[in-house]
């Protein structure tokens, strides 16, 4: 495993760090969306939202007319959301310390699937309870560029290409930076076929 690249002063990229597990991840990615399929949710405004996302762990993230928020159930099936599998945990909590994040305890992961032309347009993610607690992201698939800004919206923005198995933490002071994903490019990975996942893990509740 390479140097943390750094982004901010608490924000870096590991990359390549989930490599190693790629396909151990896809196994449960897709037992996760066997339960909880991947669906297209709407902002509280009204629009579809272009990425098509799934969730996993006590919470999941959750849009519509009534805003956003982490639901205990499904609304798609009632049911609650699968369980964090281990390999996912693991993962988070490994690449949390080394940023010397120590007492990590995601309880909530969010899938997002990308297609060809899928974007993320720039916003913050502020619906947790604990902003102390970092973020962890993990990408698979087909690379997509990724946009880093600053604590205001008309910040300039940085970017940065993420790849098959990049891992990235966002924490302290670089929790809460503007950022988004530009328009993924057709392509076929060999892996996961014509799209990018990005797994968000976060300490959702307390
Ligand atoms: C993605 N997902 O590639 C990204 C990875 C989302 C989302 O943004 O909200 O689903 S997470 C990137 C992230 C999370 C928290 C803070 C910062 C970036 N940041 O301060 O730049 O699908
Ligand atoms: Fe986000």
């Amino acid at each position: 495993q390479q140097r943390p690249i750094f982004l901010g002063q608490q924000a870096a990229v590991l990359k390549g760090f989930a490599l190693a597990q790629s396909e151990q991840l896809w196994q449960a990615i897709q037992q996760v969306v066997a339960v909880a399929p991947w669906r297209q949710l709407h902002t509280p405004g009204g629009r579809p939202m272009s990425v098509r996302t799934s969730n996993c762990g006590d919470w999941g993230w959750h849009s519509d007319r009534r805003g956003y928020r982490y639901v205990a159930q499904d609304p798609l099936t009632a049911l609650p959301w699968p369980a964090l599998p281990a390999c996912f945990l693991q993962l988070a909590q490994d690449a949390a310390r080394q940023l010397d994040f120590h007492n990590y305890q995601p309880d909530a992961c969010l899938l997002n699937s990308y297609r060809c032309g899928t974007r993320m347009g720039l916003h913050q993610d502020r619906d947790e309870a604990d902003l102390s607690a970092p973020i962890v992201s993990v990408s698979l698939g087909l690379p997509a560029e990724f946009l880093w800004g600053g604590l205001r919206r008309n910040d300039r923005s940085e970017k940065i290409m993420l790849e098959h198995g990049d891992v990235v933490v966002w924490g302290g002071v670089d929790r809460l930076r503007f950022h988004g994903v530009k328009k993924v490019v057709a392509g076929e990975h060999p892996l996961l076929g014509e799209q990018r996942i990005n797994l968000t893990f976060r300490q959702a509740k307390s």
